[in-house]
């Protein structure tokens, strides 16, 4: 029994690190545009398809800490979510921490 709850934790942890999150936000970047995650001194289109691209899993990114746009120290597609809200307008700063 013991044994089955070791196995079953890691199959859980490992799904949740899966669905959850791509990437856990380590740089100690301090100059940044929260959703500028191309660098370009923009925030629009090209930085949310460069963060789907990465959330995808095709490409890197040139601003890790940019990219998190919700500040949860995590990359996943809640940030396409938000950084797309932002490009819309339906919110108006970043990071969103509604
Ligand atoms: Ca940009
Ligand atoms: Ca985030």
């Amino acid at each position: 029994m013991q044994k089955f709850k070791k196995i079953l934790t890691c199959v859980v942890a490992g799904m949740c690190m899966f669905i959850g999150a791509n990437s856990v936000v380590t740089a100690a970047n301090t100059e940044f545009v929260c959703g500028d995650v191309n660098n370009d001194g923009n925030i629009g289109m090209a930085d949310l398809i460069a963060l789907e691209k990465y959330v995808a899993g095709s490409q890197e990114l040139e601003n890790y800490a940019a990219a998190d746009t919700n500040d949860n120290k995590v990359i996943d597609i809640i940030d396409t979510w938000i950084l797309q809200a932002y490009i819309i307008e339906s919110i108006s700063s970043l990071p969103y921490k509604g």
